[in-house]
């Protein structure tokens, strides 16, 4: 009621400026809606096309901690996940997806006003309701999940959201692709030691030029192999070290 009088009062003193006020403000959603046209995490996702569901449960525990719950936000850059957001709360609370640095920033207005997040990366849940959000995860980082209702993040309310580099799409490139074979002259074996020299021309696999380079390999690729032969090989990086794996 005394919030009620103080902006009747304001607003008949000072209608000029009140007006004024609006179109600022309209000018500012302008703003951030154009933020979210660009996200770094991502865009909305297409309900038709989700990957994976993540259950969240919005809570409060009895010792005053306020917890974003589920399993580990681990994802898969070009996933769409469907989050299905459950408050299991007492009080409101917010899930925004974002990058730690836009929470933190609308964290920061959000305690000078309170502002109701309605954008496709976020979602406003009161005391027992459910709600979601689909999102596609473009772009690989570490993102966060975070109620920024003033005073729920300091209570614990945000989780790390990571996306990993599309090793989904990696997979499936070296699953579909031709296995790729170098080619090479074999100069030296150490049996012994498991190393070879090779005389090799461009290796199609890891992308380096050709030249002369030791190699490991094991037992069975080595008895495979004698000195002056040529052959053709996949290599690879194994424990950081240059690895015949394969031989035709
Ligand atoms: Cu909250």
């Amino acid at each position: 009621m005394k919030n009620l009088l103080l902006t009747t009062a304001l607003a008949f003193t000072f209608s000029a400026p009140v007006f004024a006020a609006g179109t600022h403000n309209g000018g500012h959603d302008a703003a951030k809606a154009d933020d979210h046209a660009e996200m770094a995490m991502g865009m909305p996702g297409d309900a038709h096309k989700v990957d994976r569901t993540i259950d969240v449960i919005l809570v409060e525990t009895d010792d005053g901690e306020m917890l974003i719950k589920g399993e580990d936000f681990d994802i898969k850059q070009g996933e769409t996940i469907r989050f299905k957001i459950r408050n299991k709360g007492e009080l409101e609370h917010e899930f925004v997806l974002d990058t730690m640095e836009e929470n933190a920033e609308h964290k920061e207005m959000m305690a000078k006003m309170d502002m109701e997040h309605d954008d496709p990366n976020s979602i406003r849940l009161d005391s027992g309701q459910d709600g979601e959000i689909i999102w596609t995860f473009a772009n690989a980082g570490t993102f966060e999940a975070a109620c920024l209702i003033p005073g729920h993040y300091e209570s614990g309310m945000y989780r790390e959201v990571t996306v990993n580099a599309s090793p989904a799409q990696a997979d499936m490139t070296m699953a579909q692709a031709e296995v790729k074979y170098s080619t090479g002259t074999v100069k030296k074996i150490d049996a012994k030691a498991g190393k070879v020299t090779v005389a090799h021309g461009p290796l199609v696999n890891l992308d380096m030029p050709s030249m002369t380079m030791v190699f490991r390999a094991d037992e069975d690729m080595i008895a495979k192999m004698s000195e002056g032969q040529d052959i053709e090989f996949v290599e690879e990086r194994v424990e950081g070290k240059l690895t015949i794996v394969q031989m035709k």
